[in-house]
């Protein structure tokens, strides 16, 4: 073969790249006004048979060399990579997106200002059982210069027959003894009805993880005037978690921390899965502060100091773990929650990396 040749066709072949190359792109910008179109029509951006239509359309007129599978093949990820540009739009266009709003949000929870860069901790136990119980808790809390004090009110439990919580009795209590040693109060609220009632009581809404989908409490702690902790579903996606905190801040309420608590997966070793790349991703796509359960995600005691190691080496703004003054005899997760000498060791390994125990 003459070498020219080979450069002949060779210089037809990048001349055709270019076209390809133009009408990729011109389809892309046509695939992404469309896009545009769906987002404002709440239509669904994937469309298989739209899809087939094309395909089918494209088998018809296709005369080779390339056969019609190939054919298919090649268009199909045409469309799938239309889709993720349509999809990568519609995540810029959220409100909680960083593309939005560059700058970190810093929530204000009586002076502590999560989001700023500084580590935040937030301790107490799982489930507020007596007034002596949380305040022997809240007690080392303050001792240990730490200010947000959780504690569960209402228990959403896998069982019917497990302890549901004081309600709003346990809510009473945990204000009154956070007064005492001037701590905030994050508590979960399961009802959209309780979350005006709980104004009077907490500092920060949590909404738990079985709820990150209960669309119309999300709309109602997006209603108010209160600083919202959002843990991640249980089978959740870090799109839908995401999805789950534009409905809070498209209310009008932006003051949201996502927290990371381990997903399921088939691993039997912890109780969740801790995905710890979600923190990175959440911050890279949102510009919200993201904490870690270092508690939930694990089940285990053990595995509280090396997770929330992990937690601030990837960038977490804050760690969530749970403390009772005798754990053996804790009316929920038992086997999790630290007594308060361990917590005491738990703080004291940690500050070697936190940026300041507050
Ligand atoms: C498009 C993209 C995604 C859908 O699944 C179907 C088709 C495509 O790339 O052709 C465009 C589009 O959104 C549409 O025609 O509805």
């Amino acid at each position: 073969m003459n070498p020219n040749d080979l450069d002949q066709l060779r210089d037809k072949l990048d001349n055709v790249n270019l076209q390809l190359l133009e009408l990729v792109n011109l389809r892309a910008a046509i695939v992404q006004q469309i896009g545009q179109l769906k987002s404002k029509q709440g239509m669904n951006r994937f469309d298989p048979v739209r899809e087939r239509q094309m395909l089918d359309q494209l088998i018809h007129f296709n005369n080779g060399p390339f056969d019609n599978s190939t054919i298919e093949h090649i268009f199909k990820e045409i469309f799938k990579a239309g889709l993720e540009l349509q999809e990568d739009d519609h995540r810029k266009e959220l409100l909680v997106s960083r593309k939005r709003k560059p700058d970190n949000t810093i929530i204000d929870i009586k002076g502590e200002k999560v989001g700023d860069g500084n580590t935040h901790f937030v301790m107490g136990p799982c489930a507020v059982e007596s007034y002596e119980q949380v305040r022997e808790v809240a007690k080392a809390v303050n001792r240990n210069g730490i200010k947000l004090l959780r504690g569960g009110a209402f228990k959403p439990r896998t069982s019917p027959y497990d302890f549901q919580g004081l309600g709003v009795e346990g809510l009473q209590i945990l204000r009154s003894v956070a007064d005492e040693f001037d701590l905030a109060v994050i508590s979960e609220i399961v009802n959209p009805a309780h979350i005006e009632k709980a104004i009077d009581y907490v500092d920060v809404i949590q909404i738990g993880a079985r709820n990150m989908q209960n669309f119309e409490l999300l709309k109602a702690a997006g209603d108010v005037d209160k600083p919202v902790l959002l843990k991640r579903g249980l089978s959740a996606t870090i799109a839908e978690f995401i999805n789950a905190a534009e409905y809070i801040i498209s209310r009008g309420n932006g003051n949201i921390i996502l927290c990371e608590r381990g997903i399921r997966t088939y691993e039997t070793a912890t109780r969740n899965t801790l995905d710890i790349s979600a923190v990175p991703i959440l911050k890279q796509e949102t510009h919200l502060p993201v904490m870690v359960d270092v508690t939930h995600s694990t089940g285990r005691r053990d595995l509280l100091i090396p997770t929330a190691k992990a937690a601030l080496a990837i960038g977490a703004d804050g760690i969530m773990a749970e403390v009772h003054p005798d754990p053996a005899v804790a009316l929920s997760d038992s086997a999790q929650q630290m007594d308060i000498p361990t917590f005491e060791n738990f703080l004291q390994e940690l500050s070697k990396y936190t940026t300041s125990i507050s």
